[in-house]
């Protein structure tokens, strides 16, 4: 089962300009072949699958839990393109005759808009939904953990170039993130291959070359040292990645380390109702009185329990965020 923690595993910035194209490169991270529902439910079903577990618990072990980190790679992706996409179309109010949506007429994906409530969905950057084609789960695990391996190397070049796109700064903290972290996975899955066959994966197949030292969004993630860890994101079990994900890294020389708690976390932000796609409706108030009613009949605070970035400042952004399209 899978427990779940209310925080994004890094700190996005909140909405700027709205940037509508950007959010629809942004998807391929999300539904593309080589996208973030791809890794999740490559090692999902991989780890569904795994007959044997107790002869081969760390290699178990290992891609149960880079599933887990993967579940929380696709919840960044969303709250990149909402981010992205908070504020396109102008200015929210009014609803027929007025054409409230005009201004993302020409934007190049009206799904986000027309089916969604600008918000992601699950599919690729021009459309085509994410489809359980392209999970690869054969059974035998070292054909399974080979293609693990060049998954994360795609799902990296995919990073890059929607980095080398978007300039918006919910696009550059996600891809300088996600690309440090897409290589410790290469790693795991190397370090795992090397040590059943003896091939030094990395030697082998030193791709896709990315100079993460030079790019700026990578820089607080390697001081960090986020391309040396392994998070182990369960209490009690997975304990047996230690014996996989150990050594060096091969570009660096530094120690590899199985840290024994999922991060931390950042607090999302608390995206700005968006009334001219009905959400959360056309009268967001309206649910917001409802809410702290049954929240006062509950015995709960007046205060929100959950935690946000930007606390009582969810109403008031659209204020800030200028029109980009209109
Ligand atoms: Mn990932």
């Amino acid at each position: 089962m899978i427990l779940r923690i209310d925080r994004l595993q890094t700190e996005l910035p909140p909405p700027s300009d709205p940037d509508p194209n950007g959010a629809s490169a942004v998807q391929e991270l999300m539904g593309g072949k080589f996208g973030e529902m791809s890794t999740l439910m490559n090692y999902t079903f991989q780890s569904f699958n795994f007959r044997n577990r107790q002869g081969a618990r760390p290699f178990y072990d290992l891609i149960a839990n880079i599933a887990a980190e993967e579940y929380g790679h696709i919840e960044l992706v969303a709250a990149t393109i909402n981010t992205m996409l908070t504020g396109a179309s102008g200015s929210g109010n009014g609803g027929p005759p007025a054409a409230p949506l005009e201004g993302v007429k020409d934007a190049r994906y009206h799904y986000h808009f027309l089916a969604g409530g600008k918000g992601a969905i699950p599919a690729d950057s021009h459309g085509a939904p994410w489809n359980g084609t392209y999970v690869f789960s054969s059974g035998d695990l070292i054909e399974d953990l080979t293609h693990n391996y060049f998954l994360e190397t795609g799902a990296r070049s995919g990073k890059l170039r929607v980095y080398e796109m978007c300039d918006h700064p919910a696009a550059r903290a996600l891809t300088g993130y996600l690309l440090v972290r897409g290589g410790v996975h290469q790693l795991a899955y190397a370090r795992a291959l090397e040590n059943l066959t003896g091939a030094d994966m990395s030697k082998l197949f030193p791709s896709p070359r990315i100079p993460t030292s030079k790019i700026p969004e990578c820089q607080p993630h390697l001081e960090r040292g986020e391309h040396l860890k392994l998070y182990r994101f369960s209490p009690e079990d997975y304990k047996e990645i230690v014996a996989v994900f150990n050594g060096t890294h091969p570009e660096t020389g530094e120690d590899l380390t199985v840290v024994d708690n999922a991060p931390e976390g950042f607090p999302p932000n608390d995206l700005p109702a968006q009334t001219d796609v009905f959400a959360p409706d056309y009268a967001p108030e309206e649910i917001k009185e409802i809410a702290q009613k049954l929240r006062k009949k509950a015995g709960l605070p007046d205060e929100p329990l959950g935690v946000v970035a930007n606390p009582g400042n969810g109403g008031s952004m659209m204020d800030k965020v200028k029109d980009k399209l209109t």
